[in-house]
């Protein structure tokens, strides 16, 4: 009984800061464009058997249709309604998507966009993804319904309306975000829409929410809105869990607006994390691995319990939102799974892994003219569907970075360590690193221009362990490199530059 008030207590303190994942998984992914229909075979045939804990989707309301240029990935970040009715699916299928998946016990966290409406340039008529009409024209949005008071249009200061300077944070959350239709979000109007949009989510079944453009918010607003939020639906989520808030607040520093404002509504993303890690991993700047060793807050980043972490997203993958070149992708594959493999075993942060559809990169002076691309679909328009190869990576112009088996197993590596602290670092000086978590996992790296051969304290018990970096168990055997440590924890790890992955990661579910 005592017990069992502890946890509930835990729950309620930690509320809307908890991920709410299922106990033992400790990442989620992004399916970025990613159908309702093939979330829910990704979840039951391959997230939920490998550990993934949820799943953060795109904007699932109604968007406008943009047609020149063809359907750009940007569409759905320009809300026309509330109806779940999009490229990935209707509402139908979204529900089908939400149990299956809880089922499975991988959630789903919404990409919710509540700060603005379509552009104010794009006119009138029904060209949006369930034929709802809209007036940009008249601020006229009949199916929510919103009209011109419900927006920002005395407020904001600028000769544009738009945002002009990012120094000035009344500018930033009174005007408008690239001509997007700012919403007054202290109308008790607004607010109302809002909250019946997402409390319909929540009772459907989801875990929480991406809070789109929300520096572009004013916090209290932003309060206001989630402390009338319903609690989890009890038929997955235990009495009174609050739902998981994470806001998209961009801060690099030297802006009107810092991330502090944020801390202590919800969770919010780090976007030093990727932009910081890219540098270190690419050695631009004169930056090491070796300086890693303080990894974390020791970086200024947020504090860990508020940080959501990730190398890439939809955004800076495609040079949209901030970080710039530094930023690694799937286009830098090798690099990539390091930072990744990286992030997933450092204790810092909850960590997201990106999920990409390929598109061709086209750099004119520097900026991708192709940034606008979205995902791979048919000549109607309609999304294509996941399809599976043999060796399990994904066809169809799908990407599926976490299918890559090194950041899958590392998603299992995170699960297995939760909880343990760093121990045992090792550097020399440049940039071989290498990392205990407790004595359960250790993982090791040389992005170093010569090979390493050095033999470190791993802390784990001795045995004869399976590199899950160049293979990984399966029904007792290695399909990778093996490593043996000794009775005293020690063990030796010979890593060439030209491996295809310079790192190797062993834990304690990988021992032979
Ligand atoms: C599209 C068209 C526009 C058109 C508009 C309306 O592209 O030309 O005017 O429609 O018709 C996405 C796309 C947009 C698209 C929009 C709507 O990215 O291109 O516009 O859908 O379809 C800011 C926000 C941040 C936002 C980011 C993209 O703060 O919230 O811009 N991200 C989210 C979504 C995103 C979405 C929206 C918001 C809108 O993830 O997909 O837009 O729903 C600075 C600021 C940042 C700011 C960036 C970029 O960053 O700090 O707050 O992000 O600039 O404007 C260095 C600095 C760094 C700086 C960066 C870039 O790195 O250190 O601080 O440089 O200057």
């Amino acid at each position: 009984m005592t017990l069992l008030l502890l946890l509930l207590l835990l729950g309620i303190c930690t509320c809307q800061f908890n991920p709410n994942v299922a106990c033992g998984r400790t990442s989620i992914v992004h399916l970025f464009e990613w159908r309702w229909d093939d979330i829910a075979e990704e979840c039951e045939r391959y997230l939920g058997p490998n550990g993934f804990g949820g799943v953060q989707i795109s904007p699932p309301n109604e968007n406008l249709i943009v047609t020149n240029p063809s359907r750009p990935w940007w569409e759905r970040y320009q809300p026309i309604s509330y109806k779940i009715c999009t490229r990935s699916g209707d509402e139908e299928q979204f529900r089908d998507m939400v149990t299956r998946c809880n089922n499975v016990g991988v959630y789903i966290y919404v990409d919710a966009v509540i700060n603005h409406m379509c552009g104010a340039g794009v006119g009138k008529g029904n060209s949006s993804t369930c034929g709802s009409p809209y007036n940009a024209d008249e601020r006229s949005f009949p199916s929510v319904p919103y009209s011109l008071h419900d927006f920002n249009e005395k407020k904001c200061k600028t000769g544009s309306g738009n945002i002009e300077n990012y120094g000035d944070a009344d500018q930033v959350r009174d005007c408008r975000l690239v001509s997007l239709l700012d919403l007054a979000l202290e109308n008790e109007s607004v607010r109302a829409s809002i909250i019946d949009y997402l409390n319909m989510l929540i009772d459907i079944g989801v875990a929480g929410f991406r809070l789109d453009a929300a520096k572009h918010m004013w916090p209290g607003d932003i309060q206001a809105i989630i402390s009338r939020l319903n609690n989890l639906n009890t038929q997955w989520f235990p009495n009174g869990t609050r739902p998981f808030v994470f806001q998209e607040v961009i801060d690099l520093g030297g802006e009107g607006i810092s991330v502090k404002e944020y801390l202590s509504i919800g969770r919010v993303t780090e976007f030093k994390y990727g932009a910081k890690l890219g540098k270190v991993i690419r050695k631009w700047e004169g930056e090491k691995m070796a300086y890693l060793k303080n990894w974390g807050e020791g970086w200024s980043f947020i504090p860990t319990d508020r940080a959501v972490v990730f190398i890439d997203n939809h955004d800076n993958q495609r040079g949209h939102g901030a970080g710039g070149a530094s930023i690694l992708t799937f286009s830098d594959a090798r690099l990539y799974k390091m930072a990744v493999g990286f992030m997933l075993a450092h204790p810092y942060g909850f960590t997201r892994v990106m999920s990409s559809f390929s598109w061709p990169r086209n750099y004119v002076n520097g900026k991708d003219i192709n940034d606008w691309i979205g995902p791979p679909s048919y000549n109607n328009g309609s999304i294509k569907i996941v399809t599976i190869n043999e060796d399990t990576t994904c066809g169809n112009g799908w990407v599926c970075e976490h299918r890559w088996r090194q950041i899958k197993n590392m998603v299992i590596f995170r699960n297995v360590a939760n909880g343990q602290a760093l121990t045992n670092w090792w550097d020399n000086g440049e940039n071989q690193v290498a990392f205990g978590r407790g004595n359960i996992g250790f993982i090791v790296f040389n992005n170093d221009n010569w090979t390493m051969d050095v033999t470190l304290n791993t802390g784990l018990p001795a045995g004869t362990y399976c590199d899950v970096i160049s293979g990984e168990k399966k029904d007792a055997q290695c399909t990778g490199r093996q490593i043996t440590v000794s009775s005293n924890g020690k063990a030796n790890f010979k890593i060439s530059n030209s491996a295809e992955d310079p790192f190797v990661a062993i834990h304690i579910n990988a021992k032979l």
